[in-house]
């Protein structure tokens, strides 16, 4: 009986892994955890449950008489809502207030990145740093006009470029102010469609400058100022636009100028792209200012030949979360896997350095470390770990290929301390990433007629039903992966075809959905036909978190292309994010909807304890901006509430019966050749 009891106790701590992700290096590298002893996320979320009260958004700790907690009733609430907090503040209030302060971590967080690399760029253009060099001299005069940066000048009354070196010191000086100008609004809201704008104008939300929107949510939440949910979400709107159209769109566009643009090439995802032969570094985070140093140091002859003195074969690069996305889609890095699967990259035992940055990186891959011979670098200011073993080594654009010889170095010479412990599942999908505005004009649009054109083309006739963006975290609440692939699949069945960045991205390319060929096999017949056409995957990958600023970007230009309404809202065109967990996401979520598009999240959203709040979300905000949240945890229930919107869309536009008159051609079609 004792013996019994405590097996029970033992099978109740630990996850199952079949249940826990659908993929098979995920579920193995879990058993060989359980195997080793060393305990994983996926462990933890099966002991310990989330907080109820907290879930549902009512839950307020803003100030010390509290937290004061207003969970939603059974039963529901009949009649008046008469739920408050010690100060009186209603349910509404408490989850308006929690999430625009979830709004104002995500834009922070995104912006500060893109702080971050305007900073180098500015002492790239300065010409201060020799490591660091501006690579993408079309891209800086394709942004330069939308900051209002002259592009051309007279010479002797002939109008002619502008000397680049001149525009790109102009273009860091004006990037920079974004984040502090004492007057005007963001400069790049111009880039939005005309009656997008003019919404924003009317609702009173234009950013004034990208800090300034977050530190007056921090003001507007403290206790006893803003105690109106509708007032609320304006600031939170207004905080979620200077993320998305602001710190999100220059974080991605500098990083273009600086690193270059994406175009599409071939990769490999999933741990599986490990080698045990070779030094494995691990690099994890977001900023690529970091890890292209490291690649550039990595890839040279120097340090591959310092790791075979070492008896390793080479060096192997991969990466977790959004810096993969960033070095895979400029050089073709693989990805190692996604943000649930950072301690399992340790567990293979073939790890020898794992680098990180900043954002979503667990302290616990510091414990799993110490249970293997794996360096763990801290290379950010703002981003340490108490653990004795995580060595810090602050990157710095003055000495930065310095530092990323001595961490690269560091990686190589742990080559020899690795146990006999290795195990690296052998699985890994084939993927073509590197997708952006440009990448897809070129791509759909051909070098001629490079536009949207055949895109929109392909939306009127009905091959392509609408476009939905999938994109976001994974969620140790839910079974990794699922959900992600799920709502995809049910979308390019259904001939939607998908853009993708962050965990989304990464899932899919695991899954082997980011292939030209996978649209023989998942689409519906008029994707199918576009995919093998052009030689596109169904799903294209267009980056890292802030390249969600890509995906706004690519719906206006097929606005400005013509033939699906004036503005993003009229586009037959749904966001999703199947298994969120980060900040960031509800700031993403939340100008994805202030931009007027329809957005589905999984899991769960802390807005289910307000129901009158919720309401304003799902249902009163498409009237104010054209677009709205929802939430379906079901994926492929969430996929068709994606696709009901885009028909609806279609209606309006006039373009379903094209539709109609395509899927009965392919019936006939298939007919024939049966
Ligand atoms: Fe992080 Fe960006 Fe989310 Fe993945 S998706 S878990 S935020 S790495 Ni952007
Ligand atoms: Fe409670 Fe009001 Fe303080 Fe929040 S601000 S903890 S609701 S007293």
């Amino acid at each position: 009986m004792a013996d019994r009891m405590q097996e029970k106790v033992k099978a109740e701590k630990l996850a199952d892994p079949a249940s826990v992700s659908i993929d098979i290096a995920t579920q193995t590298m879990i058993s060989r955890a359980h195997e080793l002893g060393i305990e994983t996320i996926f462990d933890r979320a099966v002991k310990m449950k989330p907080c109820n009260i907290g879930n549902q958004g009512t839950c307020c700790k803003n100030c010390g008489m509290g937290p004061c907690r207003l969970p939603l009733p059974k039963s529901g609430i009949e009649g008046e809502d008469t739920r408050k907090g010690l100060c009186g503040a209603s349910a509404n209030t408490i989850a308006a207030r929690n999430f625009i302060r979830m709004i104002a971590g995500g834009a922070a967080a995104h912006s500060d990145h893109g702080r971050g690399v305007a900073e180098v760029f500015l002492s790239a253009a300065r010409k201060e740093s020799e490591d660091y060099r501006i690579k993408d001299y079309d891209k800086l005069f394709a942004i330069a006009p939308h900051l209002n940066v002259a592009t051309t000048v007279e010479v002797d009354g002939e109008i002619c470029d502008r000397d680049k070196d001149e525009v790109a010191l102009e273009v860091g000086e004006k990037a920079i102010g974004e984040w502090g100008k004492s007057a005007g609004h963001l400069s790049y809201l111009n880039r939005a469609p005309k009656p997008l704008y003019e919404k924003w104008k009317k609702q009173g939300v234009l950013p004034r400058n990208i800090d300034r929107e977050i530190v007056e949510i921090m003001h507007r939440t403290h206790i006893g100022v803003d105690q109106d949910y509708k007032n609320l979400m304006k600031q939170g709107t207004r905080a979620a636009i200077a993320d998305g159209w602001g710190g999100s769109m220059l974080a991605t566009d500098l990083q273009d100028v600086l690193f270059g643009t994406p175009y599409p090439l071939q990769s490999e995802a999933n741990l599986g792209v490990m080698k045990a032969d070779h030094v494995n570094i691990v690099i994890h985070g977001h900023e690529p200012i970091l890890s292209e140093m490291i690649v550039a140091v990595a890839q040279g002859p120097e340090m591959e030949e310092y790791a075979r003195s070492k008896g390793a074969k080479g060096i192997q690069l991969s990466g977790i979360c959004c810096t993969a996305n960033e070095i895979l889609q400029r050089h073709g890095v693989p990805l190692c896997g996604t943000f649930l699967q950072q301690e399992l990259a340790i567990i293979t035992g073939a790890c020898d350095a794992m680098v990180v940055d900043i954002q979503c990186i667990f302290q616990n891959v510091a414990n799993v470390a110490k249970c293997f011979h794996t360096k763990l670098i801290t290379t950010h200011p703002i981003a340490r770990m108490e653990q004795e073993n995580v060595i810090h080594i602050e990157f710095d654009e003055h000495h930065a290929r310095e530092d990323a010889e001595r961490i690269v170095k560091m990686a190589i010479d742990n080559f020899e301390n690795r146990g006999a412990d290795v195990m690296i599942p052998p699985q890994k999908g084939t993927q073509v990433a590197g997708f952006g505005v440009e990448a897809i004009q070129y791509h759909l649009g051909g070098t001629f007629r490079g536009s949207y054109y055949t895109l929109n083309d392909n939306i009127i006739n009905g091959r392509i039903r609408g476009i939905g963006g999938v994109v976001g975290c994974n969620n140790a609440r839910t079974r990794h992966n699922e959900g992600h692939i799920a709502v995809v699949k049910e979308l390019i069945k259904n001939d939607v075809i998908v853009l993708t960045t962050g965990c989304n991205g990464i899932a899919c390319a695991m899954e082997g959905l980011l292939t030209p060929e996978s649209a023989a096999v998942y689409c519906g017949p008029g994707l199918a036909e576009v995919c093998e056409t052009v030689g596109i995957p169904p799903v294209l990958h267009l980056g890292s978190c802030v390249d969600n600023s890509r995906i706004l970007l690519a719906a206006t230009e097929v606005v400005k292309a013509g033939g699906l309404g004036n503005d993003i809202s009229d586009l037959p065109a749904a966001g999703s994010a199947p298994e969120w967990m980060s900040e960031k996401a509800i700031s993403i979520g939340h100008y994805f909807v202030a931009s007027g598009v329809y957005t589905v999240f999984g899991v769960g959203l802390p807005v289910t304890g307000a129901p009158v709040f919720q309401k304003y979300l799902f249902e009163e905000f498409e009237k104010l901006y054209g677009g709205m949240w929802d939430l379906e945890i079901d994926p492929v229930r969430h996929a068709q509430k994606m696709i009901a919107h885009i028909d609806t869309k279609r209606k309006a536009l006039g373009i379903d019966r094209s539709r109609e008159r395509i899927m009965v051609d392919m019936a006939t079609r298939r007919e024939m050749s049966a």
